[in-house]
């Protein structure tokens, strides 16, 4: 029959359902009684020493939160407003704990919500278990309501493991196989549960027979080594160079004590890839902070004029940014042979532990008798926070964005944990805040996807109640999602021992990291259909939803505000209303770019008269002529 509308949709699923109970087997309608394959489920995952799960309900997973509810807050269920929310979450929690974290969906529309969260996760090579129900097998292949081909679906997102159950023997080893190649590869697994299997009687022990699995639980990470004659090559390669740069990624977090003793021995200076930012404080004199578009000058320098370059657990993108082939010989240290040598043309390449094979390096390693490099990166790292305080104390129409995260810096509670989205609030979270040891900080890195400072931020809560958790995002992100998720935090905050989650929202009317994307790259004026975004009272609705709310539009109220937000005695939005013309400048301008923008100039831009202003205050001893 031909369907004509949600009604008779509606209608035509109320009579199959009412055929549906001679389908179903007699004991998985004994509620609360033998446990199912639902229950089960939860109990593997506790095993597996994972307590939380962030999702959305659905009658696909039914039976999954039926077992959730009888698990009482074991494994617990944080309920999100949107799907994508929830793997942005198991993404944040695994990427603050490094455990696995864990996200819920149901079958169809909540299955496909969940992707670009989950591909930030693969991206970023977080370990991510996705878990989304599926059309009840009898219906399966006939075009069902709600039916997708969610293996061929997530067949991508989650290549190295998506598997779907269809008897509940396969319970205990699709979750364990699920976890352990999310832990073991740093990547997205998932598993599709058809609605009526969750509801089967549990077999936690299959049959003694042929064609059955015997899984177990447990996964210990190796320390990957490289053999002793690569790292004296390394050593070798290190201690010819005069001139040491080193780049550090997410893969050295937790192996700051190493890349500091090599870099003293070496030395060196140390740039840090957007996800490395917390791998070392910027404290550190020969620390140049973040390279890249959004890097700083001495990052630039470090890389133009080094001799040598140690890599360290990164896959940062841009080789423009790195030395110029040829002029630098390199050695990288990863623990996944694939991404070695894709950026720079290595000489060395170790497969290994960061942590590991900087301390079987150490002993092979020359101290270097001559400073000289090292004290001009120290020099230039000196000057650069100079020129950072005095590009952030130049006035702007009302608030120069980079301000707000200069003052924040000076106030960052011990062991805040920092989430950005992406836009320009990136530029200034990646240049402007000096993380000191002891604070997590992270983004999107690698996906660079609008919509996870909020979300990032709530994981970071539910993993550590007691630290202050920092969101930093812009208008157009919370108007993606960021809005609706601060009713996630209204529900959940008294939760947390300390109440504190701050979301600064630079408040700019404007998607201003593409609309200088398009002055700078293209040459295009600003596209004002595409870049303005509608007013909103972001503080105010904060209010309105049992939040503090605070809005900044002058200067010199900043330091208060900020304050004020982090005395608050609940979650705070602050709302600051940002210059647009304030330029997220890249560490140099090359000629090219120099010249597009003149053309976004001369071909009628919206804002000229202000992007003027503000880029030539913001360009003083920038421009570098030919490159
Ligand atoms: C999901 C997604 N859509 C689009 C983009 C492209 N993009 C990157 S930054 C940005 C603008 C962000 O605007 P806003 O959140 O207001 O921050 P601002 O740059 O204005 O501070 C856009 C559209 C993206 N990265 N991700
Ligand atoms: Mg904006």
């Amino acid at each position: 029959m031909v369907r004509e509308g949600w009604q008779e949709q509606e209608a035509d699923t109320l009579v199959d359902t009412a055929l549906l109970p001679s389908l179903w087997p007699l004991e998985t309608k004994e509620f609360g009684m033998a446990e199912n394959t639902a229950d089960f489920l939860l109990a593997r995952l506790r095993e597996w020493d994972i307590h939380r799960l962030y999702g959305y309900p659905g009658d696909g997973i039914n039976a999954i939160l039926g077992a959730l509810n009888r698990a009482g807050s074991d494994p617990e269920l944080i309920q999100v407003r949107h799907e994508e929310m929830a793997a942005f979450m198991a993404c944040a929690h695994a990427k603050f704990t490094g455990e696995v974290g864990v996200c819920l969906a149901t079958s169809g529309p909540g299955a496909i919500h969940l992707l670009n969260g989950l591909y930030d996760a693969k991206l970023d090579h977080q370990p991510v278990v996705a878990i989304v129900g599926q059309t009840a097998r009898p219906a399966l292949g006939g075009s069902y309501q709600q039916e997708v081909d969610l293996t061929t679906l997530f067949k991508d997102v989650a290549h190295e493991y998506v598997e779907m159950a269809s008897s509940p023997e396969q319970m205990r080893h699709l979750v364990d196989r699920a976890v352990r190649i999310a832990k073991d590869q740093r990547t997205v697994t998932c598993l599709i549960i058809p609605n009526d299997v969750a509801e089967l009687a549990a077999v936690e022990t299959p049959p003694r027979a042929h064609g059955t699995i015997h899984s177990s639980l447990g996964y210990s990470p190796p320390t990957i080594l490289p053999t002793q004659d690569d790292l004296r090559r390394a050593a070798e390669t290190l201690n010819a160079g005069e001139k040491i740069a080193m780049l550090v990624g997410a893969g050295a977090l937790g192996a700051g004590d190493e890349v500091v003793e090599v870099a003293e021995l070496l030395g060196a200076g140390v740039a840090k890839a957007l996800l490395g930012k917390a791998v070392l404080p910027d404290d550190l004199p020969f620390v140049t902070g973040s390279i890249g578009l959004l890097g700083t000058k001495p990052s630039w320098d470090l890389m133009m004029d080094c001799d040598t370059l140690l890599m360290v657990g990164s896959s940062f993108p841009y080789s423009e940014f790195l030395p110029e082939e040829g002029k630098a010989r390199g050695v990288q240290i990863d623990i996944d042979g694939r991404m070695l040598g894709i950026r720079y043309p290595m000489e060395v390449q170790l497969v290994g532990d960061s942590k590991a094979t900087l301390r079987a390096l150490i002993p092979l390693l020359q101290r270097k008798g001559d400073r000289s490099w090292r004290e001009r990166i120290e020099k230039n790292t000196a000057k650069w926070w100079e020129l950072m305080e005095q590009r952030a104390l130049e006035s702007a129409d009302p608030i120069n964005p980079q301000r707000l995260f200069f003052e924040l810096s000076k106030r960052l509670p011990d062991n805040a944990i920092l989430s950005s989205d992406s836009g320009s609030s990136a530029n200034w979270f990646a240049r402007d805040v000096k993380v000191r040891a002891g604070m997590k900080a992270s983004l999107s890195g690698n996906l660079a996807t609008m919509g996870p400072g909020v979300p990032y931020a709530i994981a970071a809560k539910f993993a550590y109640p007691d630290r202050v958790a920092i969101a930093l995002v812009g208008d157009g992100a919370m108007q993606m999602n960021g809005l609706a998720e601060l009713i996630t935090i209204g529900k959940y905050w008294q939760r947390w021992s300390d109440p504190r989650l701050i979301v600064l929202v630079l408040h700019n009317d404007d998607l201003n990291q593409v609309t200088w994307e398009q002055r700078a790259m293209e040459g295009d004026p600003r596209y004002d259909a595409s870049q303005d975004i509608p007013d909103f009272p972001y503080a105010r609705y904060a209010e309105l939803i049992g939040l503090k709310g605070i809005r900044v539009d002058n200067p010199e109220e900043i330091g208060t505000a900020w304050d004020d937000a982090l005395a608050a005695d609940r979650p705070c939005v602050l709302e600051a209303i940002t210059d647009p013309a304030v330029p997220p400048l890249p560490p140099h301008i090359t000629f090219e770019q120099a010249t597009h923008f003149a053309q976004s100039v001369l071909r009628g831009d919206s804002d000229r008269r202000a992007m003027i202003t503000q880029s030539l205050k913001q360009m003083v001893g920038e421009f570098i002529p030919g490159r």
